[in-house]
């Protein structure tokens, strides 16, 4: 019916969400307790504590004392921060070193102010509120300056000023466009930048929650079916520590195997051995590198998870073998649904151990998915989780190092497109229904599998992608978008949602290269796959009717800018690598929208088609056919085309060409990178580490270069290696120094090629105060010098 006018019949006129609403009403009295601020008011509780000096929860709870219980999104340790306050006639102050909270005492309102005493965030009309359907809501003043960021994964324009979105996972076959606000991962979270300046409020509550910047003018508001009202405000103060702090709430990514960066092939499906072995051997044939692919639903025995059908497949334990030989890596889907089927053991185990998702009255839900009628494993519940974790071992005594999670939000075929939301999660012995943790499924499967994986693969870095997720995805899994089409409006998309995923605490995402459903064609693919270059996470992947995608699929020419992308990706893998490393340290994104770095340009608020890599690489993807050239922003600096070495000022929109072999790149003047070789697969050795350096006399070049063995986690023991080059050019002198800061690892290359950019007349190059001779001059105003590692 909701397709059909039917839809806007007056008497389905939605009621407006102030409707109800009440507010808590005035502060009879407070105490403290745990360092925790606690207000009684006429109608409930408020809640403040600091968890950091510059991270502040709130919780508001109109029906009892408040519950500190966090969901399983939050990991951060709450330092005990002893609040200091200040008791005023009409207000109360509560502050830590960063943060000051006046609160109201007459209709309870929360105002915070950072310590130059500047107002981050302000309770407007009822501020905080429930109504009788215990739905609680909080409404925040919203300044003419502010911009909205993060919100996960969602659809539309980078800037979410004038949107209202749903939080509940969802999938979304089609179609992803500005209406469909609900895809597969829920993060209740976002980032304000105003005046250059940013903070961030994450919302800690798992129901269906409703993030409304569009309603009014001057107010914005979150609010949640259910629950209570619990949120952390990040003070920032610039966007990169609002990520940060949010990341230090929610956990960091795991550094991932190097293999997970490479380029992946997929498709839905690769039906047999035969077919796998083919298209392998065609990237072989081709010289295209490669380092994984993926095994979708056609690889399992009437889809029963941790099943191989042995008629498509008979012997996969050689076949990874062999492909491993080859370099490629093999990553199979693997959905929650498990066949309903008395003869599967995996069925039996789970009826026998009571591990499925029940009803109240006790029997377990079954929902229909791939298999037919299917059971769902109560992942809430944390023997349940190692249960499925364990079931891995299946794969891993194959050789497979990556799983692919689909489905996960949990999906179910009806009307719902999920589990009855009545179904109870046992929870650890903390009952919940699924309306409650619906959101959180997907997080606790990734959970399990990652675990689990982690278990098996001795030592060995796992890889997990997962299409569904909430706050948190980012410790076990990669994300990719999911059922993208094959249009170009989709790869436009695919650029802010990306980039707000990483402002929202997942580094490591990317959309299907070439798009999921629909038909892709040669310039499509070949314009995507750029994109996808720079993306974290590169796979290309498309759905069972659509013509097939590989990069030989739509003739020579377009093979070749297929061709020239993909290995352009393993020649960036060392600078990618190290952007990666800094993420699963900080939590900053490797994929960012510029307002991450230049908050104070407005240029920047709303750019959703072009993103930095890094902090200094500037990519600026062609999303629309037959168009060879585009305005590019640059900002403030000065900036040199990649393939040019033209120098381009900043503070400025530019034309720049773009051939369909040409994807615009700008490096910013000053900035230092590490680049590695074509390769065929992350598995061949790194024979060469070249250091791009862009002069400048402006200021001093540095980088800091990281590197470890990409697969076991020994880096965690100290097994690394990390190298800071340094660059001054005074006049016609130029001096770099390699600060070996860490060398328990020994990398594989020996020589290093410092590529100069930019040279000025009669350079002299001095590395580590010795004067380099033998330098090579290359066009374009380039200059090579070589070097031993062992002269670092
Ligand atoms: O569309 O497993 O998003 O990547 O190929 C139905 C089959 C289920 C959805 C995933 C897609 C995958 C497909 N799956």
């Amino acid at each position: 019916m909701e397709d059909t006018s039917f839809a806007i019949l007056p008497e389905n006129k939605k009621h407006g969400s102030k409707v109800n609403y009440q507010s808590l009403g005035t502060v009879k009295s407070y105490n403290i307790e745990n360092n925790a601020v606690v207000f009684q008011c006429d109608n409930g509780y408020v809640s403040i504590l600091f968890y950091r000096d510059d991270i502040v929860r709130i919780i508001m709870n109109h029906k009892g004392r408040p519950s500190y219980q966090s969901s399983f999104a939050v990991v951060g340790e709450r330092e005990q921060i002893k609040p200091h306050i200040t008791e005023g006639e009409k207000e109360l102050r509560v502050a830590s070193e960063k943060l000051t909270l006046v609160i109201k005492r007459d209709q309870v309102s929360i105002s915070i102010f950072d310590h130059h005493k500047k107002l981050l965030v302000k309770d407007d009309h009822v501020g905080m509120g429930f109504n009788d359907k215990n739905e609680v809501i909080c409404y925040k003043q919203m300044d003419a300056e502010d911009h909205f960021y993060g919100f996960g994964e969602k659809t539309s324009f980078l800037d979410k000023r004038g949107e209202k979105m749903t939080m509940w996972n969802t999938d979304v076959y089609a179609p992803h466009n500005p209406e469909i606000d609900s895809l597969y991962q829920s993060i209740p979270y976002f980032m304000t930048v105003r005046n250059g300046k940013a903070h961030g409020i994450y919302f800690d509550n798992t129901f269906k929650t409703v993030f409304d910047m569009k309603t009014s003018d001057d107010t914005y508001s979150f609010s949640a079916e259910g629950g209570q009202l619990d949120y952390y405000v990040f003070a920032g103060p610039s966007p990169k520590e609002v990520v940060a702090q949010f990341s230090e709430l929610t956990g960091k990514m795991p550094l991932p195997p190097k293999w997970a960066l490479g380029y992946h092939q997929s498709r839905y499906s690769y039906e047999t051995e035969e077919e796998v072995r083919d298209v392998v051997n065609t990237f072989k044939e081709k010289d295209i590198p490669l380092d994984a692919i993926y095994l979708d639903l056609h690889y399992m025995n009437g889809y029963r998870v941790f099943t191989f059908d042995e008629g498509r497949f008979p012997n996969p334990k050689k076949l990874l073998h062999d492909l491993k030989n080859q370099g490629v890596r093999v990553v199979p889907i693997v959905d929650p649904g498990v066949k309903v089927d008395p003869e599967y053991n995996i069925y039996q185990e789970g009826v026998r151990n009571d591990q499925f998702c029940k009803y109240i009255e006790g029997d377990i839900y079954t929902g229909d998915v791939w298999p037919g009628e299917s059971a769902f494993p109560d992942f809430t519940n944390s023997e349940v989780r190692r249960w499925w974790g364990k079931n891995h071992q299946f794969y891993s005594d194959l050789g497979i190092e990556g799983i692919w999670n689909d489905m996960n939000e949990p999906a179910v075929f009806n009307e719902t497109k999920t589990m009855d939301i009545k179904v109870m999660h046992d929870n650890d012995g903390d009952p919940k229904t699924h309306r409650e943790l619906h959101n959180l499924y997907g997080l606790l499967m990734g959970e399990a599998t990652y675990e689990g994986m982690k278990n098996h693969l001795k030592g060995n870095r796992p890889f997990l992608l997962t299409r569904a997720g909430f706050a948190g995805v980012q410790r076990y899994a990669a994300v990719w978008t999911g059922d993208n089409r094959s249009f170009w409006e989709h790869l436009q998309m695919a650029i802010p949602m990306c980039m707000n995923l990483g402002i929202s605490g997942v580094p490591f995402c990317g959309p299907d290269v070439g798009g999921f459903a629909h038909d892709s064609n040669g310039q499509l693919l070949a314009r995507w796959t750029q994109f996808g270059t720079f993306t974290p996470f590169f796979r290309n992947h498309s759905e069972l009717n659509s013509i097939h995608q590989e990069p030989w699929m739509f003739g020579e020419k377009y093979e070749a800018v297929v061709k020239k992308y993909i290995q352009e990706r393993y020649v960036w893998l060392p600078y990618l690598y190290t952007l990666f490393q800094e993420a699963s340290v900080t939590g900053e994104p490797v994929m960012r929208p510029l307002v991450l770095e230049y908050p104070n340009d407005k240029n920047t608020f709303n750019l959703s088609d072009q993103f930095l890599i890094g902090a200094d690489v500037l990519v600026a993807p062609i999303t629309t056919p037959d168009t060879y050239h585009r305005v590019v922003y640059l900002p403030e600096g000065n900036w040199v085309n990649y393939w040019t070495e033209v120098k381009l000022e900043g503070g400025k929109h530019h034309l720049v060409q773009a051939a369909l072999d040409i994807l615009p790149i700008f490096v910013k003047e000053g900035s230092i990178l590490t680049h590695g070789t074509v390769k065929s697969s992350t598995e061949a050795k790194e024979t060469e580490l070249k250091v791009h350096i862009y002069v400048t006399d402006e200021e001093k070049s540095t980088f800091t270069y990281y590197e470890d063995d990409g697969k076991s986690f020994e880096y965690e023991r100290g097994s690394f290696y990390q190298c800071r080059f340094e660059a001054k050019l005074e006049k016609n002198r130029l001096d770099i120094l390699t600060h070996v800061e860490h060398d328990e690892y020994q990398p594989e290359w020996k020589n290093a090629v410092f590529v100069i950019h930019g040279i000025v007349e009669d350079l002299e190059v001095f590395v580590n105060g010795n004067v380099q001779n033998n330098s090579k001059r290359l066009a374009d105003n380039k200059l090579e010098v070589k070097l031993g590692r062992n002269e670092f």
